[in-house]
């Protein structure tokens, strides 16, 4: 009979990347000198960030140490519910915290301090220590000890390795966060960055997590009648540029408006991923004006595709992923549209 448990373990120890073995002690070492750890979702959060700060919660807790996750600047999708441990995140913005009560904030899924907070202007480094834990290639390494993996497709993924090595026990609470981060990070196992250690990972995290098809059909058939609405109206107002070879959703907020969108209802990503469906545009996008003069931009590449978008929302003061980013732009709307084209044109010579 085949050790499928000794057979996942062995892959992983010789497949593990050099630099997430060299920062696991430095981590564990940070962990180990405090007592009262801050988590946080980042804004509009999605499962790998709320997965991640959970399953970080539960580790955390084996080892003796309270830990706090703060919900951050926004609320945690309805769809979420059944993630373990989601009804202790503290409905917290990062500016509503006293950083005292602290002796040391892990910052994961955050590839800048944007992605702490919008609400407060952040300098780092802050007046406890801080440890980075991401795989966003645009993260600087900002904290006091930094794993910033860009090969790893979710933060998730990382955390599966950090936990391995650091001999956790694999419990349900933290196999069913840690499965959800990767798998929506990975668009359900089919971006570019899913690798065979993910496979690994998520089959080892399912023996741990049997019902992980429950939590992620709660998660994907969560939609209300108000998000549909949303997306057609993003969808109505889809034009072509850059010759064509870009499609983009422009919308205003008067128009969200007179057709009873509610700004929390606006979610930039979903339209992104949408257009991103259609052979024809390499790069697609959403600029949505959420609120006046406060833009919501996402854009996405196809996979395998050689326009990194994450350039192009890191000269807007944004940040991601090659096939997956985002900004956010103060300025009216026609503006916004305009400094896009013209950044999108400089950067693949359109
Ligand atoms: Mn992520």
């Amino acid at each position: 009979m085949i050790d499928t448990a000794g057979f996942s373990i062995f892959c992983y120890n010789g497949r593990m990347t050099k630099i997430v073995q060299e920062a696991a002690p430095k981590i564990l070492a940070a962990i180990q000198k405090a007592n009262n750890i801050l988590l946080h979702c980042h804004p509009s959060p999605d499962p790998d960030s709320v997965g991640s700060a959970l399953a970080m919660k539960f580790a955390l807790e084996q080892m003796g140490k309270r830990a706090t996750v703060i919900g951050g600047d926004s609320p945690i999708p309805d769809g979420f519910a059944g993630f373990p441990g989601v009804n202790a995140i503290i409905p917290k913005k990062f500016s509503e915290i006293d950083l005292s009560e602290f002796d040391l904030f892990i910052i994961q899924d955050a590839a800048n301090v944007e992605q702490i907070t919008r609400y407060a202007a952040l300098t780092i480094p802050l007046s406890i220590p801080t440890v980075i834990i991401d795989h966003h290639r645009t993260n600087p390494g900002y904290g006091s000890v930094n794993l910033v993996c860009p090969d790893y497709p979710a933060t998730a993924q990382l955390l599966f390795d950090l936990f391995k090595l650091w001999n956790f026990k694999l419990t349900h609470e933290i196999a069913a966060n840690l499965f959800v981060g990767i798998y929506a990070d990975t668009g359900g196992f089919k971006y570019t960055g899913t690798n065979p250690n993910t496979f690994l990972a998520a089959a080892e995290l399912s023996k741990a997590a049997s019902d992980f098809t429950k939590i992620i059909s709660e998660m994907e058939n969560s939609a209300t009648p108000d998000d549909i609405a949303f997306q057609g109206v993003a969808l109505d107002h889809v034009r072509q540029v850059c010759d064509g070879k870009i499609g983009l959703s422009v919308v205003s907020c008067e128009e969200f408006k007179s057709r009873g969108i509610e700004p929390r209802f606006v979610r930039a990503g979903n339209i992104s991923s949408i257009l991103k469906s259609v052979k024809k545009w390499p790069v697609v996008g959403a600029v949505l004006e959420a609120e006046p003069e406060k833009i919501r931009v996402s854009f996405r590449s196809k996979d395998g595709d050689l326009s990194d978008v994450s350039v192009l929302t890191s000269k807007l003061g944004g940040g991601g992923h090659k096939a997956a980013a985002g900004a956010l732009l103060t300025m009216p709307l026609p503006e916004a549209v305009e400094k896009i084209v013209s950044t999108a044109k400089e950067i693949y010579n359109l």
